[in-house]
């Protein structure tokens, strides 16, 4: 297979425009575009403009710079957050909170740090709980909050957004809120290391003690790391490494069809299933990012050979039948995310093989006349009306990136929040 990198990174900004326009078109002002019916979707009763500054800073990596001015003008007139709805916590930090951060770090405009103060400050009522631990709902103008069901991925994904605010306008209030929730999440580990799927934030008690590295855990152990190599927070680095030590000991699965991570019991490490879902593959990348390359090369060829068996990647399989248990791809990132890691660190044309089977399946099957949209089913291939930020965000800045001139970004010198928000190491000295 001929890889011309220039070629391929021309091609991914090709088809961001043609998702961005379809957005544009249809959606503008809008928290979403629906890419078959051609219609806006918000998640709320009022929009919070979640495309735009999900996609803000893939605009500025790409050097779209036209688009990426109609972006900030919408943002700076339209946006607001003085609004009576209760929003997810976690989805509105790592969308929102996180491209608004990202977006002030590379373009400068102080209005974006505004924004971000602004909208932080509405969220910090969700902490005021019996525990620290986040609700999962917060209203916005009345800090009214709901949901004290909670679980590891939107309780302990916050520090890196509410961190990077801390240091950015030197208000601690942001960063001790954020980092209380995610070690009283840690204090309820279980005496083997390993938390649950659902926990009530109250009491502090788990209702769902069933583990894994997927759904509703997966970011928590991603921003254990991150929060310690962007802050040099040495208590997320002692939790980090607990934690993915006793990860790695009862739920990883070496079989004969590749290298995996099963579901246990938190307290007994007994294993409950053989499921892998599509964000779990986000792992690789963490492994690489920690050092780990053994395990992170490992875990992306069984990845790769997830997305590769259906032709384009299923949200659920069962490992050990290869068979699969959800059909519908979301557009999501992860694999990709993880292919672009490993390019970094190894510089091995095979992850950007990957790269390039992933884009043209992406295209093949998810490519509509003026947007992308979702599959109902990887083998019906029957597409579904949403086109979701993050693959403005993620999956084809991800692409983009690892195709894109070295100069494009310095890996190096930031991190990405769970939302490929890149937040540049040195606002922590
Ligand atoms: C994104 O919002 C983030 O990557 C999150 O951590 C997981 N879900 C989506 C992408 O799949």
């Amino acid at each position: 297979m001929e890889i011309n990198k220039k070629e391929l990174a021309e091609k991914v900004k090709a088809e961001f425009m043609h998702a961005w326009n379809g957005y544009k078109k249809y959606a503008f002002g809008h928290d979403e575009f629906r890419p078959l019916s051609k219609t806006p979707y918000d998640w709320y009763e009022e929009s919070l403009c979640i495309t735009p500054i999900d996609a803000f800073d893939t605009m500025v990596l790409m050097g779209l710079t036209k688009d990426k001015n109609e972006a900030k003008q919408l943002i700076f007139e339209e946006l607001s957050f003085d609004k009576n709805i209760y929003v997810s916590v976690f989805e509105i930090t790592i969308r929102i909170l996180g491209g608004l951060i990202s977006a002030y770090l590379l373009d400068g405009n102080k209005k974006f740090l505004k924004l971000s103060e602004d909208l932080a400050n509405r969220l910090l009522p969700a902490f005021n709980s019996k525990t620290g631990m986040p609700f999962r709902f917060v209203n916005l103008k009345t800090g009214a909050v709901r949901g004290k069901i909670n679980n590891p991925a939107e309780i302990g994904t916050l520090l890196v957004e509410f961190g990077s605010l801390s240091k950015l306008t030197g208000n601690p209030v942001y960063y001790d809120r954020a980092k209380k929730a995610l070690v009283e999440l840690y204090n309820r580990r279980s005496k083997i290391g390993l938390v649950g799927t659902t926990i009530n934030i109250e009491t502090g008690k788990w209702i769902n003690k069933e583990s894994s590295i997927g759904n509703k855990i997966d970011s928590y152990y991603e921003y254990l790391l991150k929060s310690y190599l962007l802050f040099k927070d040495m208590d997320c680095k002692k939790m980090w490494e607990t934690s993915i030590k006793s990860v790695n000991k009862y739920l990883a699965d070496s079989k004969n069809n590749g290298y995996w991570y099963r579901q246990v019991d938190m307290d007994t490490g007994k294993k409950i299933s053989t499921k892998f879902e599509a964000l779990a593959a986000v792992f690789p990348s963490i492994f690489a990012l920690s050092g780990d390359l053994t395990r992170a090369k490992k875990l992306q060829d069984s990845c790769f050979k997830m997305w590769t068996t259906f032709d384009i990647e299923p949200e659920q399989i069962d490992y050990k039948t290869m068979k699969i248990k959800l059909a519908i791809y979301r557009l999501r990132p992860e694999n990709i995310e993880s292919a672009y890691y490993l390019y970094h660190y190894t510089k091995d044309e095979k992850y950007l093989k990957m790269g390039k089977i992933y884009l043209e399946s992406i295209i093949k099957y998810c490519k509509t006349e003026e947007g992308y949209a979702e599959l109902k089913s990887v083998i019906t291939k029957e597409k579904r009306d949403r086109m979701s930020s993050f693959f403005l965000a993620e999956t084809l800045k991800y692409l983009y990136l690892l195709f894109a001139p070295k100069n494009t970004l310095n890996f190096d010198k930031i991190i990405f929040n769970t939302e490929a928000h890149p937040i540049q190491k040195n606002i922590c000295k």
